[in-house]
């Protein structure tokens, strides 16, 4: 058997995705997500122009040979656009060979570590009252976790708290703008999280997304402030490229540290891991290198006592979605796993067979992935540029996102 196509899809049923659809001589076929939002075109391009043609003739069955081909062939290594395209092409094989096997790829991974795979939801609120319906109706629904992000008065526009029913943080396709107060935000937070534990008690494992905005130091003042509520995890806290800053932070706080969405390969969290700096790690498997580089940044951090958590945002699409669930019923050090559902549109665009039940998502139990795109559907959904926001000082200057 060999690969006979490979073909490029991009389509935006209520946001823009990148999918990569693989088919083998004897007819199979697999998919693998390649979307990387507000970046979308790079990917597809690096798809078309420099990874398809090579795939054309290989065996389907080679994966690792295929990653390492495509990762070290290049000679550029790493970044999220090549780390997205490998991703894609490794996604998409581990999907025929389950069908060949006519396995669900988590038995190709050694099985069930446990009955289902955890998930935390999130809540938000323009005031504390909404943010604690909110929670309120996670927990109706059997969330045993839930992050919670809270707006703050003094700043017009928070990240991670919206009126719409579906997250979507990238909007116009020049980005959108608006002003941040660290001051406020170290103010405010203390508070909404005292207010949301003494509502819920104790059981309730609760989260809260930093987005890479504050220092070290205000980090570790933050972290140290919120001990009290016993998060479960504190989420990028600070950027991760210079991994000393959670040094520091580790000396002032136990709030356990969370990082890893923006990451791409294993390098760029080994020494976090290697010197135990955070908790849980959050690479996913569209935006680093794909099911086997994943399962190897979730083995080192196995050694290293970090368990998993990885992104699951609305701009990864079903198909990273179910890959994800495969890895997290197999790997020994599972954690948590980030849910947030999807636009209908979407759901019809890539039909899967993953369900939530009472708190846990489960993978599908059909031969490889269980999720697929459909074409004619999709191409009734152009893509539309759209952009991350950004994110400004009252002076202008321009902060983190
Ligand atoms: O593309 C950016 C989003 O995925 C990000 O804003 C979501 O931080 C996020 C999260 O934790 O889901
Ligand atoms: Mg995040």
């Amino acid at each position: 058997m060999s690969i006979a196509a490979a073909r490029v899809i991009v389509c935006s049923p209520g946001r823009n995705f990148v999918t990569l659809k693989i088919e083998t001589s004897d007819g199979l076929t697999g998919v693998g997500d390649a979307t990387l939002n507000g970046r979308e075109l790079a990917v597809a391009a690096y798809l078309n122009e420099h990874v398809v043609p090579l795939l054309i003739g290989r065996d389907p069955a080679r994966i690792e040979d295929t990653w390492q081909y495509l990762y070290k062939g290049a000679y550029w290594r790493r970044g999220p656009v090549t780390m997205t395209a490998i991703a894609a092409v490794d996604t998409a094989l581990w999907d025929i060979k389950g069908k060949v096997a006519g396995l669900p790829v988590y038995q190709l991974l050694g099985g069930r570590s446990r009955s289902g795979v955890s998930v935390y939801g999130h809540a938000n609120g323009a005031t504390v009252d909404d943010l604690l319906s909110s929670v309120a109706s996670f927990v109706s629904r059997g969330y045993r976790a839930v992050r919670v992000q809270a707006a703050i008065p003094e700043i017009s526009e928070m990240y991670g708290v919206s009126a719409a029913a579906i997250y979507e943080p990238a909007s116009a396709a020049i980005p959108a703008e608006s002003v941040w107060s660290t001051e406020h935000y170290l103010a405010h937070l203390p508070g909404v999280l005292a207010r949301v534990r003494a509502e819920f008690g104790p059981g309730l494992r609760l989260l809260h997304d930093v987005h890479h905005r504050l220092t070290p130091i205000e980090a570790a003042r933050l972290g140290k402030s919120l001990e009290p509520y016993a998060l479960t995890w504190l989420e990028d806290p600070v950027p991760a490229e210079l991994p000393d800053g959670y040094r520091l932070i580790r000396q002032h706080t136990t709030t356990p540290l969370a990082v890893g969405e923006v990451f791409n390969s294993i390098w760029d969290g080994e020494r976090l891991i290697r010197e135990q700096l955070i908790d849980y790690i959050r690479a996913t498997v569209v935006h680093a290198g794909g099911i086997t580089h994943l399962r190897r940044i979730f083995d080192l951090a196995a050694l290293h006592h970090v368990r998993t958590g990885s992104h699951g945002a609305t701009d990864l699409s079903p198909i990273c979605m179910s890959a994800a669930l495969h890895l997290d019923l197999a790997v020994p050090n599972f954690g948590l796993q980030e849910y947030m559902p999807h636009a209908p549109e979407t759901d019809e665009v890539f039909p899967h067979g993953y369900r939530y039940a009472d708190g846990y998502l489960h993978p599908s139990e059909e031969p490889g992935l269980g999720v697929d795109i459909d074409e004619a559907l999709a191409a009734k959904y152009p893509y539309r540029p759209a952009s991350l926001p950004v994110s400004r000082l009252a002076d202008g200057t321009l902060h983190d996102w």
